[in-house]
């Protein structure tokens, strides 16, 4: 269910397909003498020892400087593409990095100049971005195909580059970094050169019905709960099981492929339950700094966000607080406002846990199998990251809202409930895509503002 690391898979058995990516010393020789012109690395056949000489820089994320231009980004230095390159801008102090994945054993950096080498530079490694340990310093450098033979360890490896050969910037058609490490699987997590503003997609989904169900909190008892209302999955009640969202896929949510059964206490208005019968927004994000380590959620995961019993001070201290109840000119407000502009919506926004503690898809809370990331990580109880589910509910309820109120209680008793129901190649790619992939996507997984980047799915929902 978890998607295995590249590390994994490749240090368990070395198969033939991680070997299309181990490049031999023989092999980067052979494409210098055989001109730029060539596309791909040369490759030897893989063996089991193999990993002790691997390239573990290509197909990694990089970083870099600044890039020359158009198709000129820092992943081309590690895309094994004799006709790809990086380069930087016109002056000297710039810098390639490439994040190996975990810290890694490294004794060996080629580097394949374009034109505009680097006369004297550094080859550096450090665990943290911070703190830099120099391994190699070369003086006189005159570009072309050098090899450096080093001894060092660290998870990023950079050229710092101090002096150029020319007056152009420092160009790279490919950086290589030999050692003992993770040899990246081409299906691996994507590189990219956009600056990073977002890591989410949207699962936009509509109101489905109104049940007095629960079949998390009271599952098999019919009318059981307090009104809740059910968005995704038009299935859902108290009879609904994981299976069951799969053998009932119907959905009001915009991807098809999301069964996923969502569902919270009824708001009702002048004694009457209020049909959010508008556009409802369902952000999946990274609730971690590190995006690039979100992973899809397990198949048959289920749980609870907010809490019921949450007092005025513990509802606006909770970790998935956002903006409380919103409407009009207001926000962060603690409770239902008693007055929103006529027109206006009332919207709550509110985020669930986004850690997993990896082995239980539900706990007899229904809450302690998840926690909120701490400082931007995990903790060491709940380790596996996954996606951080943001509601932002909108009820079409405005004006005088004296009498409005949560069917579960207090106006802070908000929270509700997930049963995760996606198709599972699918939330795997939308999560790559967008959120490893630092993207700002709508539910097909496209990037209105960097379309150069492409869509996790076709305008069907379906993997291209
Ligand atoms: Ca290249």
């Amino acid at each position: 269910m978890l998607r295995t690391t590249s590390a994994a898979a490749a240090a368990a058995a070395p198969t033939p397909g991680a070997g299309r990516f181990r490049a031999a010393r023989a092999g980067f020789a052979a494409i210098a003498a055989g001109a730029l012109v060539a596309t791909t690395l040369a490759v030897t056949a893989s063996t089991a020892d193999a990993a002790d000489d691997a390239n573990i820089s290509q197909g990694k994320l990089t970083d870099s400087s600044s890039t020359e231009g158009g198709y000129t980004g820092s992943r081309y230095a590690v895309d094994g593409d004799m006709g790809t390159r990086w380069a930087s801008q016109f002056s000297d102090d710039q810098w390639l990095r490439v994040d190996l994945g975990s810290t890694s054993e490294i004794d060996r950096v080629d580097l394949a100049w374009e034109g505009a080498y680097g006369k004297k530079f550094e080859i550096q490694v450090s665990d943290d971005t911070q703190s830099w340990t120099t391994i190699a310093t070369v003086n006189d450098g005159t570009g072309g195909n050098q090899s450096l033979d080093v001894d060092g360890t660290g998870r990023y490896v950079q050229m710092k580059g101090i002096e150029r050969g020319t007056g152009y910037g420092y160009s790279l058609y490919e950086f290589q970094v030999f050692g003992d490490g993770d040899v990246a699987e081409d299906n691996d997590v994507p590189v990219f050169d956009d600056p990073v503003t977002h890591r989410e997609f949207q699962a936009n989904c509509e109101f489905s019905h109104f049940e007095f169900d629960d079949p998390i909190v009271f599952p098999g008892e019919d009318g059981r709960s307090h009104l809740h209302t059910f968005l995704g999955n038009e299935s859902t009640d108290e009879n609904t099981t994981i299976q069951s969202l799969f053998d009932n896929p119907s959905t009001t949510c915009t991807n098809p492929n999301d069964h996923s059964a969502y569902w919270y206490p009824t708001l009702y208005n002048d004694g009457q339950p209020v049909e959010p019968n508008i556009h409802q927004t369902i952000y999946y994000k990274s609730g971690i700094e590190d995006f690039r380590s979100v992973q899809p959620f397990p198949e048959g995961l289920r749980f609870i966000a907010g809490d019921m019993m949450a007092t005025p001070a513990s509802f606006e201290n909770a970790p998935g607080a956002v903006e409380g109840y919103e409407c009009g000119s207001i926000s962060k407000s603690w409770s239902i406002p008693d007055y929103c502009d006529p027109g206006s919506q009332l919207n709550i926004r509110y985020q669930a846990p986004s850690c997993w503690n990896g082995v239980d898809l539900d706990s007899p809370n229904h809450k302690s199998h998840m926690a909120y990331p701490v400082n931007g990580e995990c903790p060491l109880t709940h380790p596996v990251p996954v996606p951080m589910i943001e509601f932002k509910i909108a009820w079409p309820a405005s004006g005088d809202l004296t009498d409005a109120y949560l069917v579960s209680g207090s106006d802070q008793s908000w929270h509700y409930d997930f049963m995760n129901g996606w198709e599972p190649e699918i939330l795997d790619a939308l999560v790559r895509h967008c959120i490893n992939g630092g993207l700002q996507c709508n539910p097909q997984g496209y990037d209105l503002y960097k379309p150069h980047r492409g869509s996790a799915l076709t305008a069907d929902f379906e993997l291209p």
